[in-house]
């Protein structure tokens, strides 16, 4: 008997500075209808979903940035979501800023049918800088903002699979994905925020689209997992954040892909069994990986070039 999840990415399109959280919940709740009204069992919000992408914005007052924070989950304004995903019968992943006593992390949830949370990973590739760019268009600060995760990369039996999560950035670095793929995971779900223009150096833009949607398809492909992305995207107060939400099989082939910048749901009935042939010829681990040759993947941080 095939293991079938219908699963959806629930696409955000911009949410303002002046947008609230309660606004931001009746979106979602939304966009879990429409998701269960499809059929769907589990629903992939996106990172950071209940506010906009803050670490654009250089603060320096602890308590303007903890006001983007999370200090509960569910907590008053979030419980609505929870109770109508348990109402509904349906599964969810979702991002928010975690504020865990004087600790700040990037976090994502895996919620269960009941509304009880599963899983939690905190953000352990985090971009950008943590000093003030004056003269960049706007800042990157998830290294100021955030601490670096402490979770790991774990993995959960769940909805008759074994699903994973990763955030944003994670995706670019194949270490996040192997660590996972080496549990045998067979779902990754992620958010992401992604803006539009690199404040780093000059790049087309049609380059981000094609970056993020590389990463996804080589961390499904070599892992032979389902990676089911979803993005907040459009202009949050004239700051552009890339679309291309997306689900994409374990053969690395996207299945699903939005076309707006806005809230938009995109779904696919995931055979949780595809990835068998992957894992058990082409990237057999146990058959194929030659570990006695990575140690400088675990033992060195940076580039060592060899002597001139
Ligand atoms: N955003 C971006 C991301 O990794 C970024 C930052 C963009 C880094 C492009 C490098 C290149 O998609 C977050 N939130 O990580």
């Amino acid at each position: 008997m095939a293991r079938q999840l219908r699963v959806a990415a629930a696409q955000l399109g911009p949410i303002h500075l002046a947008d609230s959280r309660g606004s931001v919940v009746e979106r979602l709740i939304a966009l879990l209808g429409k998701a269960h009204r499809s059929g769907c069992g589990f629903v992939v919000f996106p990172e950071l979903a209940l506010t906009t992408f803050f670490p654009r914005y250089y603060m320096e007052n602890q308590e303007h940035v903890d006001a983007y924070f999370e200090k509960e989950m569910p907590g008053r304004e979030t419980a609505p979501l929870f109770e109508e995903a348990k109402r509904l019968g349906i599964g969810f992943h979702l991002g928010y800023a975690e504020l865990d006593g004087a600790r700040h992390f990037n976090t994502a949830i895996l919620v269960d049918t009941d509304g009880s949370i599963f899983g939690k990973y905190r953000k352990i590739h985090l971009p950008g800088h943590a000093d003030h760019r004056p003269d960049a268009p706007f800042q990157h600060l998830e290294k100021r903002y955030f601490e670096v995760g402490d979770l790991g990369f774990p993995v959960w039996r769940a909805f008759d699979g074994i699903l994973g999560m990763c955030i944003c950035n994670d995706r670019r670095w194949p270490e996040t994905f192997r660590v996972m793929g080496l549990q045998g995971v067979e779902m990754v779900v992620l958010g992401y925020n992604t803006p539009t223009d690199n404040i780093y150096h000059s790049e087309p833009v049609h380059r981000r689209m094609f970056h993020h949607l590389l990463s996804l398809q080589a961390g499904a492909y070599q892992n032979g997992t389902w990676v089911v992305a979803a993005g907040k995207a459009g202009k949050e107060d004239g700051y552009g954040l890339i679309g291309g939400s997306a689900i994409v099989a374990p053969t690395g082939e996207i299945v699903a892909q939005s076309i707006t910048e806005e809230d938009e749901l995109i779904a696919y009935d995931c055979d949780l069994d595809v990835g068998r042939d992957i894992k058990e010829n082409v990237f057999n681990f146990d058959k194929h990986r030659r570990i006695e040759h990575y140690g400088l993947i675990t033992s060195q941080t940076g580039v060592v070039p060899p002597p001139k």
